[in-house]
């Protein structure tokens, strides 16, 4: 079990060369109908490392493109089409791109338009080179941030698996595809065999570790379409949409047998985890879906543990 990989789980990106390193992979529009300001952008990104930049002069050039940016610089005056217009079809496209909006007129209006109309941000024109880079700075700063917060909030801490609200969430969408379009779906619930049994004679922090291992064996078994998540203290919740009955007991099958050959620091602690498996049924609620897996779980543990009941 590696365990960097939870280490550096939460591990923050606000470090300045990983922000400047962030920033420099970015896919960068600039839109502007004077070929000497894009002159002049280009300039200034291109001498700071900014490796894909795209340069547009026309507004309707860069809303008929099939590339997709992070960033966009946008001049508010142009031809065809103002730039608030431009911000607000891009920002209906990208709710998370960073939008920067350059006008040389500085009148409360048109700011205030272009930024109700979607931008994140405003920079007057001309600048130089420092105020262009900070203002991409701090945006770039916030986006990041509310990454993060994002992703913290569906995030289980321990395990970097989704939380318990989040799983119930996807649970909710995968199971109205069941429904809707007929589409196979079946769950794993999954629970650590003895736990308490593991707390008492190896401490919290050996148990933590524990979990966090098990957390890496269903990741290491499960495919990109998969969805995991901590339930509660030491059991899982596993959707496993497309997926038949029989595919999802070789999945929980190779979860099981994978955590039983987990060793501590070299040391068997005799880790085992028992599972139910259901597959989701027409006209059955996803409370039902649940329970089953759980009447499975219990069956499991009844007959011994370590072992898959489906
Ligand atoms: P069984 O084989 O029947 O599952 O027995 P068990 O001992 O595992 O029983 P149960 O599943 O009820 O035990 C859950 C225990 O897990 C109780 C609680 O002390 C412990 N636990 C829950 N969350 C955490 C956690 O985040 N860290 C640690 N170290 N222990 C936890
Ligand atoms: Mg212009
Ligand atoms: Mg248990
Ligand atoms: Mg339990």
């Amino acid at each position: 079990v590696n365990e960097d990989y939870f280490k550096h789980f939460f591990a923050t990106l606000s470090a300045e060369d990983e922000l400047s390193r962030f920033m420099r992979d970015m896919k960068i529009a600039i839109l502007d109908d004077s070929p000497i300001i894009l002159k002049v952008i280009h300039r200034i990104l291109d001498m700071n490392g900014f490796r894909f930049v795209d340069f547009y002069i026309k507004p309707g050039d860069l809303l008929h493109t099939t590339s997709i940016y992070d960033l966009y610089l946008i001049d508010i005056v142009l031809p065809e089409l103002t730039g608030d217009k431009v911000i607000a079809e891009l920002r209906s496209r990208q709710p998370n791109a960073i939008i920067i909006s350059m006008s040389q007129f500085t009148g409360e209006k048109s700011i205030s338009t272009v930024l109700l109309a979607g931008a994140d941000d405003y920079i007057h024109k001309p600048f130089d080179a420092a105020s262009l880079l900070s203002r991409i700075k701090i945006n770039v700063r916030s986006f990041q941030y509310k990454k993060r917060l994002e992703l913290m909030a569906v995030t289980d801490g321990l395990t970097g698996l989704y939380n318990h609200r989040f799983i119930f969430e996807r649970l909710e969408e995968e199971h109205a595809k069941v429904s809707r379009y007929g589409r196979p779906l079946s769950v794993i619930m999954l629970d650590i065999d003895n736990f308490k049994h593991v707390n008492d004679t190896f401490g919290h922090r050996t148990g933590d570790v524990v979990i966090q291992s098990v957390a890496h064996a269903i990741m290491a078994n499960i495919r990109k379409s998969d969805v995991a998540g901590r339930y509660g203290g030491e059991e899982f919740l596993i959707l496993l949409p497309e997926t038949g009955l029989s595919a999802a007991k070789v999945v929980a099958e190779k979860i099981r047998s994978t955590v039983a050959q987990l060793r501590f620091e070299t040391k068997d602690l005799g880790i085992t985890i028992s599972a139910g498996v259901v597959q989701a049924q027409k006209d059955e609620s996803y409370e039902t879906l649940v329970n089953k897996a759980d009447t499975n779980l219990y069956n499991a543990k009844r007959g011994g543990k370590n072992q898959v009941e489906g």
